[in-house]
């Protein structure tokens, strides 16, 4: 039996709710086929960020890492391409750390890219009715400095791992002026992602590119 760790992000920015951290809590224990699902929770913080998930990688030793946090104003689950390797924050993190264009690894590339098969996962959301996209952006706040940070940790390694960002939950914005979609789609499109992680050892072909 294989092992996927999923892992949720606390709420930051003065939100009380994350829903990466709602849908990893209602994912604990999920049996797929094939595999099993254990979770993290995540603080919203430069440097803990990555330890926390280092720390749960050794403790569960999984097959695939998926990393997920709230992208507030996307209207689908959108699997992440590529981690730059920035840190320019918009916002302070949950510790005040704020830095301006430094390097996530002072050493590392400019880019990592997902090693998840993040076609085949939006396409097995899409066909089961979930709104998903691949994004060619993971921002260059916590999100991407974690997605960077384990795809250099794991660089050497067999354990595949990529980030999807999720759109707020309904009940995080009830006046409209912002896309959200209910928990329960969120953690089914999660859940369906996960199957489509481990049914694909290799990505499948399918057009998901965007035109600026
Ligand atoms: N989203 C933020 C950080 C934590 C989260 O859930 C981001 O996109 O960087």
């Amino acid at each position: 039996m294989k092992k996927l760790l999923i892992t949720g992000f606390e709420p930051f920015g003065g939100d009380d709710k994350n829903p990466a951290l709602e849908a990893v809590k209602r994912l604990e224990g999920l049996e797929l086929e094939g595999a099993v699902v254990v979770t993290c929770s995540v603080p919203v913080v430069l440097q803990r960020s990555i330890d926390t998930v280092i720390q749960a990688i050794k403790t569960h030793q999984p097959d695939y890492v998926v990393t997920v946090g709230q992208a507030g104003g996307r209207s689908a689950i959108t699997p992440e391409r590529v981690a730059i390797n920035i840190d320019d924050y918009r916002i302070p993190d949950n510790d005040g750390h704020q830095p301006i264009d430094q390097k996530v690894e002072e050493t590392g590339p400019d880019a990592y890219l997902s090693t998840l098969p993040i076609k085949a996962m939006v396409k097995a959301m899409q066909d089961k009715g979930i709104p998903a996209q691949v994004s060619n952006t993971a921002g260059t706040f916590v999100c991407n400095h974690l997605f960077y940070g384990i795809q250099h940790y794991l660089r050497e390694t067999n354990i595949k791992h990529g980030f999807v960002h999720i759109p707020l939950m309904n009940e995080q914005c009830t006046d409209g002026s912002k896309p959200t979609m209910s928990l329960d789609s969120i953690v089914e499109g999660l859940s369906i992602a996960a199957q489509a992680i481990v049914d694909n050892d290799k990505d499948i072909n399918f057009g998901a590119g965007t035109i600026c």
